[in-house]
């Protein structure tokens, strides 16, 4: 049998050459449905080497955006890079070359894309790096230090969706539990659960509340719509509820927690004269007092999860739903339970909720990284903009780097960033980017050097998922498109140009790799008590089989059942709701405790007509992976990404189902098409991420004529805290559009002359 992987499932090759999910998953990815589409489009696969013709010329960045480029031979691509390389951290140093390069890539155990291209700049004196994610950027600051969380914690150790159901009564969701964005994985899996487990709770004693402004965010349950970036204000009323009714658990608090009395304080008002309770809440929310006075009670009443999506974090001051989620789940008692208390992430990935083997199969090692020098992943167009210039983060005071080159593999930032016209013009700062992608992207199109890469579907390689019970080998599916070559091979290329060949790839070719991979995760199952079978056997079957029963986890498991033996790695050893480290920082806008600050843009003070712009993620594709393929563009509406909006918002804007709108904010503008969704407040609107970002100038204007959020997005740290992505907190203006409607011209190839020599 054949299969091949992605982040959003695992495939069947059929001998007709039809890819099929396997058998073990219930409820398949639809993101799937588009994929062979994407990786052929013929006009966006990249299929040779490239240079930029204006960086040939002699420009050093300012015509970095559309410019025409020179086709080049691999030797000759890899000589330019090589010596531009070599000059860069000649003349600059390393410290001037930035190899952050976010970004999901694809999944495969081997051709990591990141994972290679770190081990050769490693290997060539290291680069500028960054820490976190866009994904749960103020989380992984804030809970370290106040459950000494790790990032293993964020994704693996979340109370198991099996405890929940059987135990708890009442799971509040803030910002739902969405089975769309679960469709996803990091690495693959061969299984979606989440939907049943949904089911199950529905069907069986567990009462789902979701609080969002959305109702399709959690189907079927009770909604309580919330204003977007107040959801703060919310928990902050529910806990001084609890405390009014005295129904806080002093006991849990006493043992687990520490600094309940300043919090208790700041609830009371006493430190700031203003009492959080619901009706000081409820203009905040747009939710009626008496509805958060009731779900308060009935959170002491019954047995209760709290569960707070990553969404709610990716906005200005993110880090405070998270705390203040956990602070009511302390205040509840019931974290020291199986299946209640707080979880983070339920429904943002697909792993959280399941529990997985306490085994890290083996990656290919990055090396170390001689530059220490990095940034928090969101604050790149800062530093491009501003070398020099100091800002804080989780407590230090820190300077931007001066970059000059960049080398980017495996993502896409003219889809991730927000405010992308902001980033256009930085990323005309460096004097030379070089970028390896298979498809021209947005980034690719603004690189100089542009390095054609494989698709997952054209290289062997492995499947390990920790919580499935099979493990996968990842035939090639078809041959590389034109003269691709995988990320293992053009970082091998460049690390020959150095004379680093043998040390990159320690004298072994793709299949070597492979099989000493496999060699490694044998000997680590054997010592965890089971037998996996030799590579030439695995390879031939596709697939083999592990142990299947793994215990569920719990949140804070060791330390809830014994919090005195094992006390977590936080400054006190307990939950901190106060925070003595936190508030010797001294920042504005993260105080020492959970606390409500007002988003810096938000619908609570905003004129007549303004909106809140959700921008979450895609139902029909993974970011912007397969936005040119036959699921995403089926999606589109007179191939304009289509933006939800409620009837009422559409009809006060004279607008129609189908009608294409411009939406626009004082950083930007975009198209979109029009989509009816009654269960969206009507003050948000919500286009998805993802969509080709194509600028053009349209009657005098910039518009970006394809419907990218991120034209419109606020480009903040969360806080000088964690410095993560701000990109829910964002207020738009809409209008129906009946200007011309330009071609795309992302679906198209850029302007590329023929071989030189
Ligand atoms: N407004 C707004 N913006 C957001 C978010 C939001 O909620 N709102 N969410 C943010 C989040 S959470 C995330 S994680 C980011 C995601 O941002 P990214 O991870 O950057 O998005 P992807 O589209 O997955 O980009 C992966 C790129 O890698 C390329 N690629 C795939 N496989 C390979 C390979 O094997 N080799 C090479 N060389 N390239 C490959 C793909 O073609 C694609 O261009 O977006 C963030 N942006
Ligand atoms: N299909 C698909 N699935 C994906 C991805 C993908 O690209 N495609 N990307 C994956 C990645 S990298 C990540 S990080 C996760 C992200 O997973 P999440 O962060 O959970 O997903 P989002 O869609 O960004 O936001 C979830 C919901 O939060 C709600 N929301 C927004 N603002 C607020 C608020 O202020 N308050 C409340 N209460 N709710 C709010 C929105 O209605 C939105 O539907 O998704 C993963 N899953
Ligand atoms: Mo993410």
């Amino acid at each position: 049998m054949r299969y091949t992987a992605a982040h959003w499932g695992v495939y069947r090759i059929g001998d007709d050459g039809g890819l099929t999910p396997v058998e073990t998953d219930a409820a398949p990815s639809r993101i799937g449905r588009g994929w062979q589409s994407a990786v052929n489009h013929e006009g966006t696969r990249i299929a040779a080497p490239v240079v930029r013709k204006g960086w040939l010329e002699g420009d050093k960045g300012a015509g970095r955006s559309d410019d025409s480029f020179v086709e080049v031979s691999w030797d000759q691509a890899i000589l330019i890079a090589g010596r531009e390389l070599d000059r860069v951290r000649t003349e600059f140093g390393n410290g001037s070359i930035f190899g952050g390069s976010y970004g999901w890539a694809s999944a495969g155990r081997f051709h990591h894309a990141m994972g290679h291209m770190r081990r050769f700049l490693n290997l060539i004196g290291g680069s500028v790096s960054k820490v976190n994610t866009y994904s749960s950027g103020a989380a992984e600051v804030i809970l370290p230090r106040i459950t000494g969380f790790t990032n293993h914690h964020l994704i693996h150790e979340m109370t198991s969706w099996q405890l929940v159901a059987e135990n708890c009564t009442l799971l509040v969701a803030f910002g739902g539990i969405s089975a769309h964005t679960a469709q996803v994985d990091p690495g693959g899996s061969c299984r979606h659960e989440i939907s049943d487990w949904l089911a199950q709770m529905a069907t069986g004693k567990t009462r789902l509340v979701s609080v969002a402004p959305r109702q399709g965010d959690l189907p079927g349950a009770e909604w309580i719509s919330i204003r977007p970036g107040t959801d703060t204000a919310m928990m902050l009323a529910l806990s001084h509820e609890l405390l009014a009714g005295d129904l806080q658990d002093e006991v849990f608090l006493a043992r687990y927690t520490s600094g309940w009395l300043q919090y208790r304080d700041y609830l009371l008002g006493e430190t700031d004269g203003q009492v959080k309770d619901a009706d000081w809440a409820a203009p905040i929310c747009d939710i009626r007092a008496d509805v958060i006075r009731s779900l308060a009670h009935r959170m002491a009443r019954e047995r209760t999860m709290i569960s707070v999506a990553w969404g709610l974090q990716r906005a200005d001051h993110g880090e405070q739903p998270v705390w203040a989620g956990l602070a009511l789940a302390a205040m509840l008692g019931q974290m020291a339970d199986p299946g209640t208390g707080f979880a983070f992430g339920y429904g943002s990935t697909a792993p959280i909720g399941r529990p997985i083997r306490d085994i890290s199969w083996p990656a290919v090692s990055q090396g170390k990284n001689p530059v220490a020098d990095f940034i928090p992943v969101a604050r790149i167009t800062d530093m491009l903009l501003n070398p020099g210039e100091t800002y804080t983060y989780d407590g230090e005071t820190r300077t931007y780097p001066d970059i000059r080159l960049i080398v980017w593999t495996g993502g896409n930032p003219f889809h991730h960033h927000q405010d992308l016209n902001r980033l256009d013009r930085a990323w005309r700062r460096p004097e030379t980017i070089i970028v390896a992608e298979h498809s021209w992207t947005a980034t690719a199109r603004r690189a100089d050097i542009v390095l054609p890469a494989t698709t997952p579907l054209e290289r062997d390689d492995f499947m390990l998922n920790r919580a499935d019970e099979t493990m996968f080998f990842m035939t090639q599916y078809q041959k590389p498109y034109g003269q691709a070559l995988d990320d293992f091979e053009i970082f091998q290329r460049l690390a020959r140009h150095f004379d680093l060949e043998e040390a990159f790839t320690l004298g072994r070719d793709t299949d070597g790799w492979l099989r000493a991979m496999w060699q490694d995760v044998s000997a680590m199952a054997t010592d965890n008590g089971f037998h996996l079978p030799e590579f030439d056997q695995f390879r031939k079957k596709g697939q083999c089989s592990l142990p299947a029963s793994i215990p569920p986890k719990m949140f804070l498991g060791a330390f809830m059942a014994d919090p005195e033996a094992n006390p977590l790695a936080t400054e006190s050893g307990k939950i901190t709701i106060f925070n003595q480290t936190i508030a010797d920082m001294k920042l504005d806008d993260c105080p020492g405790h959970p606390s409500w600050q007002k988003p810096i843009e938000s619908l609570i003070e905003a004129g007549e007509g303004t909106l809140h712009l959700i921008s979450g993620q895609p139902a029909t594709r993974l970011h912007s992976q397969n936005d040119m393929g036959a699921e995403a563009q089926a999606s589109k509406i007179k191939g304009r990404e289509p933006c939800d909006m409620h009837p009422q918002t559409a009809a006060a804007h004279g607008i129609e189902e189908g009608d294409l709108v411009r939406i626009y904010n004082e950083r930007g503008a975009c198209l979109a098409g029009v989509r009816l969704d009654p269960g969206l407040r009507s003050d948000c609107i919500s286009l998805a991420t993802g969509a080709w970002f194509d600028p053009q100038i349209v009657d005098g204007q910039l518009l970006d004529v394809h419907g990218n959020p991120n034209t419109l997005t606020l480009d903040k740290g969360c806080s000088g805290l964690s410095q993560g992505t701000a990109a829910h907190t964002t207020l738009v203006r809409m209008e129906r559009w009946s200007g011309p409607v330009p071609d795309l011209t992302v679906n198209r190839p850029p302007r590329i002359s023929p071989l030189i020599n």
